[in-house]
């Protein structure tokens, strides 16, 4: 009740004038193998500070509509940092930026039919990047676009927000070449175009996604994500039942969440192998205090870095697939109006 009072306030305020039209535009540094992507500006009225995760789920926060542009160069993405700066050109604090997310369009995921989430960042994230013998493959001209979800807690309005992403990359001609390192997003309760969001019984439980893969190759490290009262997320053989690997959550004495914890595999060395048309399992596990059923309180995923065997075996873009479509749609309607955004795909 709270939230939705200070949201429309919040909506109203903005009435006043016109928003600025946010654009994006791209610069490439082809000495220091850099592009930047600058997206903006944007007027971002204070909001009061978040609660928990849920309140964002009632659209405390909320994304902006889908920027699109090409990815200009030949090569292969290997990092990024964030920085945001006001109309003025002054740094504003990172943490206004809740989360940004980069589509690649011109990309299927592993498991879904759904197009690839290229890179994923919270305020938490900061500067990323792999070493350069590994990268994900990019060619001139894919199709690209980002959302940004902003809450802005500063105690004032900011406006004429821009955001400014550096993206590093290595140069196709690099001796030995990378190996091709690919996204790969395992949930445990995902419908594409739809929500990931489920219901957490009273004490343990556990959610489990099966799947398989069309190819094989080796897993070079995993992180994770869950909401409060999370316990862990894990990746199971589904054929013989072994734990291949696991993410833990670290939560405070009432069980909420602090963070979860990261594995790599080595992105040198062998990593975790994965075989095509096996049985995998994702698993996320709960353990509720609360004495109540938290309904939509929950999530459970793996993201991680995947190098496939055989690039020609990664799954094409089948634009005429009905669940394709609807990831598409879902994009396209994101920040569209209404301020409830849905929360999946904030990996
Ligand atoms: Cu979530």
């Amino acid at each position: 009740m709270l939230c939705s009072l200070i949201l429309v306030t919040s909506l109203a305020a903005r009435l006043d004038g016109p928003p600025p039209t946010p654009t994006v535009s791209v610069t490439v540094d082809s000495s220091r193998h850099e592009l930047t992507v600058t997206s903006g500006p944007f007027d971002l009225p204070n909001m009061p500070p978040m609660e928990d995760h849920a309140m964002m789920d009632l659209g405390m926060s909320h994304d902006t509509r889908l920027q699109r542009f090409e990815w200009p160069v030949n090569g292969w993405f290997r990092g990024f940092r964030v920085e945001l700066a006001d109309g003025q050109g002054r740094a504003v604090p990172a943490h206004v930026m809740h989360h940004m997310i980069m589509v690649n369009f011109s990309r299927r995921q592993l498991l879904y039919s759904a197009a690839e989430r290229l890179m994923g960042t919270g305020t938490e994230t900061g500067e990323v990047s792999v070493p350069k013998t590994i990268g994900v493959p990019m060619k001139p001209g894919m199709n690209l676009g980002m959302y940004i979800a902003w809450h802005n807690d500063t105690g004032k309005d900011l406006q004429g927000v821009y955001l400014k992403l550096t993206m590093l990359w290595t140069p196709k001609n690099q001796n030995p070449q990378p190996v091709n390192a690919l996204p790969i997003y395992m949930d445990v309760n995902l419908t594409v175009g739809g929500t990931n969001t489920f219901d957490v019984p009273p004490g343990k439980s556990t959610k489990a996604y099966e799947f398989t893969l069309p190819v094989g190759g080796r897993l070079l490290g995993v992180g994770g994500h869950m909401h409060d009262y999370g316990s862990s997320v894990r990746l199971v053989d589904a054929e013989t039942g072994k734990v291949l690997t696991q993410v833990k959550a670290e939560r405070d004495a009432a069980g909420k969440l602090l963070k979860v914890s990261r594995k790599l595999f080595g992105v040198s060395g062998e990593g975790l192998r994965l075989k095509a048309k096996h049985r995998y399992r994702v698993v996320g596990e709960y353990d509720n205090p609360t004495g109540e059923l938290l309904v939509k309180g929950a999530m459970a995923s793996l993201v991680g870095l995947f190098a496939p065997d055989d690039m020609k075996r990664w799954p094409a873009v089948d634009p005429r697939n009905p669940t394709y479509q609807r990831d598409l749609a879902s994009l396209e309607v994101r920040g569209a109006g209404s301020p409830h955004t849905g929360h999946e795909g904030h990996e």
